[in-house]
């Protein structure tokens, strides 16, 4: 038996950063082990892979030591292919409802881990190849509401920094760490209702309007470019589906008049204008790939249009989008399809068509950090993550070592923004 084969698995409950349950898996070789958990959404895209079966957490376990396990032994760690497609195999249903889209990601991560851990190697060189050696920036959400902050704040979900002029993963980090600290004293200046509270990625989380959320974001970024001399950008991840009603047609929001589908493009293009935002995460429900389109046509040259919820790491909602032209840009989130495979294909599947790829966190993470060589392996220019809170610090500080581990080859991707 090589010293690469699976002999042992294990699966436990663990936590993640809401306190709810969550999956962690460990897959052993003769020679080392893997771990791996896997991470939560609150917004969750219609069209995810079910993060659990009927029974949670536990009943994911009860399966993986039933269904899985006794596949999995004997198997070659290094066949990352092989595994996933034994997952896909076991559980049997197109939308991993039988063990879980979660569940199956974490045993799919922890056979990567083990494979890299038995071979010696980092996991980004492992999935990779040798030549990987570029850093994705940061994408970091530092205001926001929707369904991770409580009654009172935009609607709209996340305000995200991009520190585009940043020569380093460091730097940029740091320009997107220099904007959450100086909105917090912007905001603290203007008359809202704000005690330093935070949303579920650490983002602040203010009463306070979506239009005057763009005013205090786009202050504190241009003092903050400002002071650290190069620059920064910013956009949003709208998440429309959160309050899009489908029975009026119509965006309903807390803050002003419900918008129909040509009055919401309008508002997006009249916002990439007026702010140069760089980045616009589902600026239309789910299921609008038409919507897509039109404001590709409108403001894709200079913005990334992003789908999270209408792609949902999914090829075949992809394919769609590709050829009808909706969105120029996509979210990677492992756990919406259920396998490292499947994430690496959509990836690939966008990059071949010239779709910029943005690995994702989600709002619930554990303090697993493989999303950092995850990222690097995919080679995907921008990674979405928190700017502040342990969970999302310790991907924060993967990169940094990942970085380190590069050493004089590596660098940044190259935006073309
Ligand atoms: C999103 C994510 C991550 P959630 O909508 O992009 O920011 O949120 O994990 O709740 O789906
Ligand atoms: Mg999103």
């Amino acid at each position: 038996m090589s010293e690469t084969c699976i002999v042992d698995v294990k699966a436990r409950k663990v936590y993640d950063s809401r306190g709810s349950d969550a999956v962690e898996i460990e897959v052993y070789t003769r020679k080392a082990f893997g771990r791996a958990s896997a991470p939560a959404g609150a917004s969750k895209g219609r069209w995810e892979a079910r993060a659990y079966p009927e029974g949670g957490v536990e009943e994911a376990i009860r399966r993986v030591l039933k269904l899985v396990k006794p596949k999995l032994i004997g198997f070659d760690s290094l066949d990352q292919r092989g595994v996933d497609s034994l997952l896909r195999e076991i559980d049997g249903t197109d939308n991993f409802s039988r063990i879980g889209g979660n569940t199956a990601y974490a045993i799919s991560l922890a056979v990567a881990d083990a494979a890299s851990k038995t071979l010696g190697i980092p996991m980004y060189q492992h999935i990779g190849g040798a030549m990987v050696r570029q850093l994705p920036y940061p994408l970091g959400n530092v205001l926001g509401g929707g369904k991770h902050a409580g009654e009172g704040c935009p609607d709209i979900q996340e305000y995200l920094i991009l520190s585009v002029g940043g020569r380093r993963f460091e730097e940029a980090y740091e320009g997107n760490r220099e904007v959450h600290r100086t909105l917090r004293s912007v905001l603290e200046s203007k008359k809202v209702p704000f005690f330093g509270g935070r949303g579920d990625e650490g983002a602040w989380a203010p009463r306070i309007s979506n239009d005057d959320a763009f005013e205090a974001v786009a202050e504190a970024v241009k003092a903050a470019s400002e002071r650290l001399g190069f620059e920064i950008r910013f956009g949003v991840d709208v998440a429309a589906s959160s309050f899009w009603d489908e029975k009026t047609g119509k965006y309903v929001y807390k803050h002003g008049r419900p918008l129909d589908e040509g009055e919401q493009i309008d508002y997006i293009v009249e916002k990439v204008d007026e702010y140069r935002l760089v980045y616009v995460e589902d600026p239309l429900h789910e299921e609008d790939f038409e919507g897509f389109k039109e404001l590709t046509e409108k403001v894709g040259d200079r913005c990334m249009i992003c789908g999270d919820d209408l792609f949902v790491t999914n090829v075949v909602r992809l394919r769609k989008g590709i050829e009808l032209g909706a969105g120029n840009a996509i979210i990677i989130k492992p756990n919406q399809i259920g396998t490292v495979t499947d994430a690496y294909e959509a990836a690939k599947l966008a990059q071949r068509h010239g779709y910029t790829t943005i690995f994702s966190h989600r709002s619930g993470e554990t303090v697993d950090a493989h999303l950092a060589h995850l990222a690097v392996a995919f080679n995907c220019p921008i990674v979405k993550i928190g700017v502040l809170g342990g969970e999302r610090i310790a991907k924060i500080n993967e990169f940094v070592r990942i970085e380190e581990l590069m050493g004089a080859k590596a660098s940044m991707h190259v935006l073309g923004v």
